[in-house]
């Protein structure tokens, strides 16, 4: 499906860098689907960012249609909206080329995800990772996205798009619409199961910390049952209490209730029975998009007419927005 002019363009992406989690999906994903009427929705497997750390090749190619037919089960709907696949779609390479030469050094020095993934891959701090939020720019800026639905992470990130966006138009004339973050209210940081400290992710060494989209229920239910809480047998938010904090967090999103109603439900019971009761309430939230994904997985001849299609609308749309921007630095097109 085309986008048309009159409704307002949606952009996001994901990195195909492992099995997508709970958290991405709270984040982002369910936003994804959900403002796919009222928009005009573009979305991608950012494929060129995961590189930024390194893959095994046969897994990566595995990961990357895993991820395609993983988004489509959990309802982004290839009829409504449009799917590709970055890496398919030359333009995003190109623009990040040209908008690194309008991104400063010390910009990218203060991205915070840059300094928490040059921690934790110490021995590989290569020049694509700190240029990443580039290429991020880049894919929402080649869309001229009024939206980018987002986790809480990306906050900085999208601030730095709208930044280069700025800065591009100021010489150049009106290139880029400069696009806004749009962070749901409730799930925009889901934390990890085990430290609650830091944010649930698919690289998590620790495979209780983070739930997957396709783990099945028992799964669900014991990493749910081994979550980190407090010594106050109390469900209740507040400062301290990150764990229990993080459940409600989890809880809320999925079943709509607030925290007060959460906590009178739960006044007088233990941990044990809320932790049972979120990984119940996720167990059903998953179980549809594990059933869709197994069937969609299976029918590769069918994800590849999906993604292809998208692929080549998104080189048309883009295409438009590169050499527009080539042609105003000075490119002879
Ligand atoms: N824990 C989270 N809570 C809420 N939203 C989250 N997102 C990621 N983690 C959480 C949102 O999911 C979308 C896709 O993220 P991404 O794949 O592009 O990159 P990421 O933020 O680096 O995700 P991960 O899971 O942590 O991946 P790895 O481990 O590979 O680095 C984004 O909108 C993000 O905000």
């Amino acid at each position: 499906m085309e986008a048309t002019e009159k409704k307002e363009v949606v952009f996001s992406a994901i990195q195909p860098s492992g099995t997508i989690t709970l958290g991405n999906y709270l984040g982002a994903v369910r936003n994804w689907v959900k403002m796919q009427d009222e928009y005009n929705c573009i979305y991608a497997l950012a494929d060129l960012h995961t590189i930024t750390v390194r893959q095994e090749p046969a897994k990566m190619r595995k990961n990357i249609i895993d991820a395609y037919a993983s988004i489509m089960a959990c309802g982004v709907d290839v009829e409504k909206s449009i799917f590709f696949i970055q890496s398919h779609v030359h333009t995003h390479a190109e623009l990040a080329w040209v908008l690194n030469c309008y991104t400063q050094f010390g910009e990218l020095s203060r991205m915070t995800q840059f300094k928490d993934k040059s921690a934790k891959h110490a021995d590989n701090i290569n020049a694509g990772l700190f240029t990443y939020p580039v290429l991020m720019a880049g894919d929402i800026l080649l869309y001229q996205a009024d939206k980018v639905p987002v986790g809480a992470d990306q906050k900085q990130h999208i601030e730095l798009a709208r930044d280069i966006a700025a800065r591009f138009n100021g010489l150049y004339g009106d290139v880029f619409k400069v696009p806004e973050g749009f962070i749901p209210k409730n799930g925009a940081r889901v934390m990890s199961l085990q430290n609650p400290l830091n944010k649930m992710s698919k690289s998590d060494e620790n495979v209780n910390g983070c739930v997957h989209l396709l783990d099945d229920p028992d799964t669900i239910m014991r990493k749910f049952k081994r979550a980190v809480t407090d010594s106050e047998a109390c469900v209740r938010y507040a400062d301290g209490k990150d764990g229990v904090n993080n459940l409600m967090t989890i809880y809320s999103s999925v079943t709509g209730l607030s925290f007060e109603q959460i906590e009178r439900d739960f006044e007088g019971k233990g941990y044990g029975d809320f932790k049972a009761a979120v990984g119940e309430a996720v167990v059903e939230e998953l179980r549809p998009i594990r059933e869709r994904y197994e069937k969609l997985v299976k029918d590769k001849a069918y994800l590849e007419s999906c993604y292809r299609a998208a692929d080549e609308i998104a080189l048309k749309i883009s295409s438009r927005t590169l050499g527009k921007a080539m042609k105003k630095v000075g490119f002879v097109r």
